[in-house]
Formats: structure tokens, sequence, C-alpha cells
């Protein structure tokens, strides 16, 4: 049985690439909606309807766990998700809090995101309640998504973008930042060029493949067999644009259906 994980698009793919390193046997099932991408801007209603549409896509493949790899669409659908399946259901945002939460000296986090993320409040919630005393400053970044799917982001130009995205936010004494958004990790290199090494960077794509490995080997699920699993992809929009993204960011060639 497969874990089934999903994102508005690419985004996703950063949590993919985590759990084939840290799970290489898991056999892994992916949407991503890249017709509909970027969910950053779309009402919660909205999110949580698509949400749902991929779940019961996916549900399909009788998976033994669904992560919700897309900070946008956990911070709307998560609870209502878990509700609806019989299987353990696992967002992105708890996780990168509770890593930011161990990593900070200072008690002064940043959190970025897209705007339905950061508006949602959803990482202030997930923080305060790990740690009353957490300050936090948040940031939305909605030029990020688009540079991403674009597969703009390892152009020179990305760094201007990242650098103008994160004008306000550099100027708080924070001391680790959360990439709250699976997109973020893509331009890893360009935002920690502009926040500076006193600034740890969380990616909440790491984080959350150490939460899947705990869920499933509290459940006595983790995969046992000898042989390397052979993964499936399914996106809504360009194959051709997700095919190089993928390929670029995995380093290889992925089974695609679109
Ligand atoms: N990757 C998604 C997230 O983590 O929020 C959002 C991308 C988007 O659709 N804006």
């Amino acid at each position: 049985q497969a874990i089934a994980i999903l994102d508005s698009g690419v985004g996703g793919l950063t949590v993919v690439k985590e759990v084939m390193r840290q799970l290489p046997r898991e056999k892994i099932i992916y949407f991503g909606d890249t017709a509909r991408a970027p969910y950053g801007p779309r009402s919660p209603e909205e999110v949580q309807l698509f949400t749902e549409q991929i779940v019961d896509f996916l549900i399909q493949f009788a998976p033994k766990m669904i992560v919700i790899a897309c900070n946008t669409a956990t911070a709307a659908a998560l609870d209502y998700i878990q509700d609806k399946v019989a299987i353990p259901v696992i967002g992105v945002i708890y996780p990168g809090a509770r890593a930011a939460i161990s990593a900070t000296k200072t008690g002064k986090v940043g959190v970025i995101g897209t705007v339905g993320t950061i508006r949602s409040g959803a990482y202030t919630t997930a923080l305060k309640e790990l740690n009353p005393a957490i300050e936090i400053v948040s940031e939305a970044c909605p030029t990020l998504v688009p540079l991403v799917e674009q597969g703009n982001y390892e152009m020179p130009e990305a760094l201007d973008v990242v650098s103008e995205a994160l004008r306000e936010i550099k100027q708080y004494p924070i001391d680790c930042m959360i990439l709250g958004c699976t997109h973020y990790p893509f331009l890893s290199n360009a935002i920690g060029q502009v926040m500076g090494p006193a600034v740890k960077l969380i990616s909440s794509a790491d984080e959350t493949a150490r939460e899947i490995s705990t869920v499933l080997h509290q459940k006595g699920r983790l995969a046992r067999g000898s042989e390397l699993p052979v993964h499936q992809f399914f996106c809504s929009g360009d194959p051709e644009m997700f095919r190089k993204i993928a390929l670029n960011w995995l380093g290889k060639q992925i089974e695609l259906t679109p």
C-alpha cells in the first residue's frame, strides 16, 4: 500500500524527495493540481473543495495514509479531511512548527507562506500551542510560488524576486524561519542568501517526512519489502513542465499520468 501525497502543484515534490530519502521502500502516489495552482490566493472554502476532490481521487488507490503536502490546503482542510477518511491524514503545519520550536534559541520565529496560509493564522496557532511565549513574525510571499511552478527557480532573477519578497521580514531579529509553503525549498539557496547565516531555515518538507515515518511506525505500517517501489505521479496541468521540474528536483525520470 502506498503513501498518497497531494499538493496544489510541484511543491509537494519537496516532501516526496525527503520521503524517498528517509523511507526508500515506501511507494508514493502523488497528485499535483498544477492546472488550478496557485491555491494561495483562493478562499479557504475553495481550497477545501479542491482538496476533497483530490482525496476522493487518491482514495481509489487504497493508500495507507494521506499527506496534505501543501500548507495552504493543510490550513483550509486538514481537520475536514481527517474527519472524512478512515486512514491517517497528516498536514505540513504542525511538523514545521515543532521543528521551529526546537530550533529557536531566542524565541523569535519567522514564518513565510502563501496569502491563504498566513491569513489563516495556522502557524501562529500551532506555535503558540507548543510554546505560548514564542514571538512570531509572519509574511505572505505571493510572488514565490509562480516562480517555482513556471520552472524559473534557478534563474538569476529568482534572487531579486526573493529579495523583494523578504524585504520586510528581514528587518526583524528572528533566529529561525519556517518555509511555510512546500514550494519554498526549491528557493532555499536564494532565501538563505537573502536572510543570512544567522537565520536557520526550517523546511516543513523535511519535518513532514519524519512525521510520516513516526505515524507509520506507530501503526506498524512501515514498508518491509526488499524491492524498490515504482512511484506514480498525476498532475492536472502541463505534463511537460511537471516532468521537467520533477526530473530536476528528484534527479530521476518519473512515471507521470497527466
Ligand atoms: N505548496 C503550497 C503550500 O505549501 O502552501 C501552496 C502553493 C500554492 O498553490 N500557492
